[in-house]
């Protein structure tokens, strides 16, 4: 496969006004007629070059220039496509294709997942379709007809309905059109034998819209969630960013085989449904929200993303970042900011920190793919996020309004590129943004060393911050980034220092140079600093923190975000000096001090439940390894382990008398302090269990038998299966599967949870998981339960030092490969990172990703990955 570049970026040669879809859908054989209204692209230059289309695994029926067909020599074709000459600066292109819907594993372009049509074409799924210039700045009106047999009642493509009829033999057809001009990668359809929720909306102007959510007839009773939640983001949108609705109707619709969360197509949002089906009794409180989030992040994508869309996939971000930080801020308004940002903040550190420490790494704004479903990643995503909450931060939420309505309003219909973001952005607010725009272009984590110094006869404080980024592929050097570093200063009171002479007690230094001091006057005392509050800048921060101070921070800051901050400190601290007892044979043992702040958090009666659940989570051992500069596998599943056995057993009564306290039988419902109280009590229900008496193992038993919703269910089966003995631990997972075996999503979470845990996920018995009959394949949930589970998910029992949790890996990679090239290079991710282990590790995980590499004709999708690995 070979590599593209940003720099070689080009207008295309042609445009097309108008595209004509007409398909007949057969199983192994459905025939796709289209008809392109071409025209020269009168911005590209001159002369009439040859027409490029994209197209891949497509039999080409017949091609036509205005009704005349093409012979061979009129085009060319290629390995990817084919290359038309062309002879009139306007013309009709009639293309016909055959394509093969059930054969097709990658679930790109049009497939069936249980006897259902459907497609994914972001980001180069359409060319899988028929032959197309499959790029997003190429935006035309589609008119779609669908012609199937009526067992195919449902019909469903982008924009409005505009006919429909019965055809021959016991066939219909159905006709939409879009009247929005969007990129193929927007394009979708479905057919299948589906029933609909129906709820309507009405516009702040007044327009009504119907909403439709389609699935099948088993999971109709799990739609609601998702219809509330879009009706919460259409009102959102409009709230916050004066964004309306622009179609008649906005439909969702479920399948089970899809290889990510959603799909943003223009009316026709298509859902894993994983990630859009939910009921008390089937989902977790962490799948409403998941689903509340993704329904909304689709949502708003018709604005970010659809309306304004990207002019070619190195912009990505400008959709995904955007939206990320669009639907982040959706959730925080709907639920509790504090955990919202305290659980985004976790997956940014432990996962994005470490894809930029990794051989993948890229900045927010790629400069070269090989293959583009590869920087799906959370630095696009969730890093692309936080630069954008940055700006935010930098021109406060009016500036940043203003920068977004000039931003929709300049660029409304087009297909624009990052730094069109960025200068609408600078254009509202007049704040200059040009070293910020290195968030775009550096890849890697900053990280900020801070100092301070209190001169006592002045009261003046100085503090000393200097950045650096460490070198990524392809960068070995980085300039100095535009930070904003928002802080607060304590007395030792715990009272908020007053800044400047208005009463502010909070700002924001905008850290722009390799180091530099900030000076605060009129102080009495050295205060204590709080920094980069509220996660302002996506970096890692060091300061000399004594234990005491962490502790100090922990009960008094007003920041909520470094309350929990300062508390991972303090476990990390702890982790980190375990790792080193257990490394030289020393005796483990944790300070008396952090069990006391760990008591003090149970007890205090002031603290919100949400926060207290937060504040008593160790650190997962994924994050303990992100965090550490060589990870000792064996030495951080030790540390871990002993930190948790000695918290649970000394304060077995704090966490028992809280669990009674939490543990009443009440109403089901999704409010935020119910979701807290759930996830306080489950939390204390694990430390209880991890003593593994017969006392707390009764409490998990009783839970998982009479809990009335999956979140209480699920936490109790998860505690059984890793504390409980072989016993009662393999009935309650026979029992919970013999119950749910018919819903997926159930079995689902019934897989993952088996496969994550690391008493009973060793390799053999995942291996037994692939066999059972709720594995499959070629379902990427199933995948991503059982093989992500445990590779992702089971930190123990996949770095057994024997290696044979890599081998594994790899082996499992090396077939998915054949089916969905995607999946697996998103499997293969853990062992890419080998450098960073010590000893043996590193070397076992080389020789999986070798053993990879040799075993032949791998796709694009994983080739790039694992040869730029082994680089
Ligand atoms: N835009 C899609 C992601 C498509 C991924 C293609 N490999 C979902 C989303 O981010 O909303
Ligand atoms: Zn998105």
């Amino acid at each position: 496969p070979s590599t593209i570049y940003l720099k070689d970026y080009r207008a295309p040669d042609y445009l097309v006004d108008n595209t004509h879809l007409h398909f007949e859908l057969k199983p192994k054989a459905t025939l796709v007629k289209s008809r392109l209204k071409i025209r020269r692209n009168p911005a590209a230059g001159e002369g009439l070059p040859p027409l490029f289309l994209d197209g891949v695994d497509l039999i080409l029926l017949s091609i036509a220039i205005d009704g005349a067909l093409l012979s061979p020599e009129h085009y060319e074709k290629m390995p990817q496509g084919i290359l038309v000459s062309v002879d009139k600066p306007e013309f009709f292109l009639d293309i016909q294709t055959c394509i093969n819907p059930e054969d097709n594993t990658t679930l790109e372009g049009l497939y069936l997942s249980n006897g259902m049509y459907c497609t994914q074409c972001e980001a180069e799924g359409f060319r899988r379709i028929t032959f197309y210039p499959d790029r997003p700045d190429i935006m035309s009106k589609f008119t779609t007809t669908i012609v199937a047999p009526k067992e195919y009642p449902v019909l469903l493509s982008n924009g409005n309905e505009i006919s429909r009829g019965p055809c021959e033999g016991d066939h219909h057809y159905v006709t939409w059109e879009d009247p929005f001009s969007k990129p193929a990668y927007l394009f979708a359809l479905v057919a299948g034998n589906l029933q609909y929720l129906e709820d309507c909306f009405i516009t702040a102007s007044g327009r009504k819209v119907k909403l439709q959510l389609f699935t099948e007839e088993k999971n109709i009773n799990k739609g609601d969630h998702a219809l509330r939640s879009l009706k919460n983001a259409m009102r959102w949108d409009e709230a916050v960013y004066g964004r309306e609705y622009d179609l008649d109707i906005f439909m969702i619709v479920a399948v089970d085989h899809f290889n990510m969360g959603a799909m943003e197509n223009k009316g026709l949002n298509i859902f894993n449904s994983a990630c859009v089906l939910a009921s008390p009794e089937t989902a977790t409180d962490a799948t409403f929200q998941r689903i509340e989030s993704i329904v909304g992040h689709e949502y708003f994508h018709n604005w970010s993303g659809n309306r304004v869309t990207c002019r070619d996939w190195f912009q990505l971000s400008l959709k995904e970042g955007f939206t990320v930080f669009r639907d982040a801020e959706f959730s925080a308004d709907m639920n509790s900011r504090a955990v919202k940002r305290i659980e985004d903040v976790s997956l940014l550190r432990t996962n994005q920190f470490a894809e930029d420490a990794g051989p993948m790494a890229h900045p927010v704004r790629p400069d070269s793919y090989m293959e583009i479903s590869n920087f799906y990643t959370l630095t696009v995503y969730e890093k692309g996020a936080e630069v954008v909450r940055m700006i935010h931060t930098l021109l406060g939420p009016r500036g940043f309004r203003k920068g977004s309505d000039l931003y929709f309003e300049r660029h409304d219909g087009c297909a624009v590129t990052c730094e069109d973001f960025v200068r609408a952005m600078e254009d509202a607010s007049q704040i200059d943004l040009v070293q910020f725009r290195r968030w775009y272009s550096q890849a890697g984590t900053p990280q900020l060393t801070v100092t301070d110094y209190f001169d006592e006869t002045l009261g003046t404080y100085v503090l000393t911050v200097r950045q650096s980024c460490p070198p990524t592929p392809g960068q070995r050097e980085k300039r100095p980034f535009h930070i904003p570093l928002k802080l607060g200063l304590l007395d030792k009171n715990g009272n908020e220092l007053v800044l400047d002479g208005q009463g502010t007690t909070q700002c924001v230094l905008e850290i722009t140079e390799a180091e530099q001091s900030f000076e605060f006057t009129e102080l009495s005392e050295k205060p204590l600093p709080s920094l980069l509050r509220d996660f302002s800048a996506p970096v890692k921060i060091d300061y000399p923190y004594s234990i005491d101070q962490l502790l100090f921070l922990m009960s008094n800051d007003s920041d909520t975000f470094n309350r929990w901050d300062a508390s991972q400190r303090l476990a990390f601290l702890a982790l980190s000096d375990l790792q080193q007892a257990y490394r030289t044979g020393g005796v483990l043992q944790l300070q008396p001090e952090l069990i006391a702040a760990y008591r003090s958090v149970l007890l205090n009666r002031d603290l919100e439940p949400a926060l207290v659940a937060e504040l008593l989570q160790l650190p997962s051992e994924q994050s303990i390894a992100e965090a550490s500069v060589h990870i000792d596998a064996e030495a951080i599943v030790a540390a871990r382990e002993f930190a948790l056995q000695t918290l649970a057993e000394a304060l077995f009564g704090e966490f028992r008398a809280q669990y009674t306290a939490l543990n009443v039988r009440k109403s089901f419902s999704l409010s935020a302090k119910d979701i807290a109280e759930r996830k306080l009590k489950n939390t204390c229900l694990l430390y209880l269990c991890a003593t593994e008496t017969a006392d707390a193992l009764a409490l998990a038993q009783e839970q998982f038998d009479t809990a009335n919703n999956m979140t209480d269910k699920a936490a109790a089966l998860s505690v059984l299966i890793n504390h409980a003995g072989d016993k009662q631990a393999i009935a309650a997972i026979e029992q919970f599967y013999q119950c749910w075996k018919e819903d997926a999503q159930v079995v689902e979470l019934w897989l993952g949870q088996q496969s994550r845990s690391s008493r009973r996920g060793n390799l053999s018995a995942v291996e037994k998981l692939i066999q059972h009959p709720a594995f499959d394949l070629k379902n990427p949930n199933r995948v991503r339960a059982v093989i992500g589970g445990f590779a992702k998910g089971n930190f123990s029992q996949f770095h057994r030092s024997d290696g044979s949790g890599f081998e594994f890996l790899a082996d499992q990679v090396i077939t998915l490969d054949k089916l969905n090239p995607q999946i697996a290079a998103q499997q293969v991710i853990p062992i890419t990172r080998w450098k960073r282990y010590t000893g043996d590790l590193a070397r076992k995980m080389k020789i999986a990703l070798k053993k990879i590499m040799d075993s032949g004709d791998l796709s694009g999708d994983l080739y790039e990955v694992v040869s730029k690995s082994l680089n």
